[in-house]
């Protein structure tokens, strides 16, 4: 075993400056690695990180919104070392499998709602949202529709960093960087009421944002559209949740029109909104899933795109050969330790005591809301948000968007619980298995926080009053 990486690592300076010398982050500005640093994340255990310096970390963000057993489960590395002594690989391509894919395939069918029973799996959520491009076109040509191409999706959603899933998802500012120009793609309105709603009630706003779906179909032709996508409350977008008048309105344009409906599910997905699937807590009833993070707890990459009878049918029939895979499709290691973090999730009931907790952390996290800096609270099951804004009545964005949200981020760790600024939205997504005294001590960690960004935005001269 390596005991330099695992234990004796080099001192946190060393690592700092090797990271900056030879490592591009995802999502970093790489003159900032080299003169701010990187936080060296060391080990991990329940709720908490550890950094080389020693500091102890309330995980609010779950990792990246997927650690949702918590850390330190050492079943699931118990399973893996087993999975990779008996098979630590073989390909699924060409009629041949491997027992921990089959099982898993089986449990997903299982859990997922409705007639979700077929799974393709990928490594990450990127590459299963571009299997859904592929798998609803190739859908529609099979059946005869060869037009129908178009996959409608809403701005500011956050699909992934491959180029297709970059151009799926709808933010701008990464578009521009490679992903501009890709055939096919539309989209429409979010609902995000904060921004965008003006006068109109939240109900009025979101059958507003969901009117625009009908719209676009009629403007593209029902014929050349193949599916709609959406997060069912969009994560990296900020936590939208959406007003209780969207998704059912949303749905009944899908059933309306023959639009396939994809739910990326994967960060509501495995019991972040309270229930196995965002799609049970809003009542949405997709013919496709993606799924990734929660599905493994992050401890190994997989996801998987889960696909309705209907359309599996279509492929077994007449579908002929898929030309898509990848080499590491249902990996028998990502399998098995999958398998076993859905064992845990199930086993514990670590889903139902997310339901469970859930009036609390609400509670919790809306009594930030008394904070000055506060606009609004969103919250579903366990991730929430708070909106910052130098004015609650009139829902102003700062002098210099994104600069108050930056100075949250950077004090939390420093108070012991790190969370994700989207701009000026304050995300949280902690583990599913947070207790109610660990909520408090997040909660008291935010406030302070909330306090001292205030003082700093003053000094800095970013907030007048
Ligand atoms: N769909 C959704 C809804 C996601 O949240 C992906 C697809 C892509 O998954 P992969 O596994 O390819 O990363 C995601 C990922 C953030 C952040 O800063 C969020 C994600 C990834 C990285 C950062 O909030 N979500």
């Amino acid at each position: 075993m390596n005991k330099q990486t695992l234990l004796n690592h080099r001192p946190t300076d060393e690592l700092v400056a090797l990271n900056a010398a030879h490592h591009i982050q995802p999502f970093a500005n790489g003159a900032v690695t080299k003169t701010t640093g990187s936080r060296v994340i060391t080990r991990a255990d329940g709720v908490y990180m550890f950094d080389s310096e020693g500091h102890r970390i309330l995980d609010g963000m779950a990792g990246l919104w997927c650690v949702n057993i918590g850390y330190g489960r050492n079943e699931l590395a118990d399973v893996a070392q087993r999975q990779m002594q008996q098979l630590p690989y073989y390909n699924t391509f060409f009629q041949t499998t491997h027992p921990p894919v089959v099982e898993l395939a089986t449990k997903i069918a299982e859990l997922t709602p409705g007639d979700l029973n077929h799974v393709f799996f990928g490594n990450s959520g990127s590459d299963a949202n571009d299997t859904n491009i592929r798998l609803v076109r190739h859908y529609w040509a099979s059946k005869g529709k060869p037009t129908k191409q178009v996959i409608i999706s809403r701005e500011n959603a956050y699909h992934g960093s491959t180029v297709a899933a970059t151009a799926l998802g709808g933010m701008a500012h990464m578009h521009v960087q490679g992903a501009e120009g890709i055939a096919g793609l539309a989209h429409i309105s979010q609902p995000y009421w904060w921004v965008g709603g003006g006068d109109m009630s939240p109900e009025d706003y979101g059958l507003k944002c969901a009117a625009e779906l009908e719209a676009k179909i009629n403007e593209l032709g029902e014929d050349n559209v193949a599916a709609f996508i959406a997060e069912p409350v969009q994560g990296a977008g900020g936590v939208i949740v959406p007003p209780s008048t969207y998704w059912p309105e949303i749905q009944r344009i899908c059933d309306a029109y023959d639009i396939l409906l994809i739910a990326d599910e994967v960060i509501c997905g495995f019991g972040r909104t309270g229930n196995w699937f965002g799609s049970e807590t809003y009542n949405i009833r997709p013919d496709i899933m993606t799924i990734a993070k929660g599905l493994s707890s992050g401890y190994m990459p997989i996801s998987g795109s889960v696909v309705s009878d209907r359309i599996a049918e279509e492929f077994a029939q007449k579908g002929g050969d898929f030309f898509h895979g990848y080499t590491y499709s249902g990996h028998p290691v990502a399998a098995a330790v999958a398998l076993e973090n859905l064992r845990i999730l199930e086993e514990e009931k670590i889903v139902e005591h997310a339901a469970n907790l859930s009036p609390y952390f609400a509670e919790k996290w809306t009594s930030l809301g008394d904070h000055p800096l506060v606009g609004e609270v969103r919250i579903s099951g366990l991730m929430s948000a708070m909106q910052l804004t130098p004015d609650s009545n009139s829902r102003a964005p700062f002098a210099q968007p994104g600069s108050i949200g930056k100075i949250f981020k950077d004090i939390a760790p420093e108070n012991g619980v790190m969370l994700r600024a989207v701009k000026d939205s304050i995300a949280c997504s902690p583990p599913l298995v947070i207790t109610e005294a660990e909520v408090d001590e997040l909660v008291a960690a935010a406030w302070k926080t909330l306090d001292q960004t205030q003082e700093k935005a003053k000094a800095e001269g970013l907030l007048t009053a």
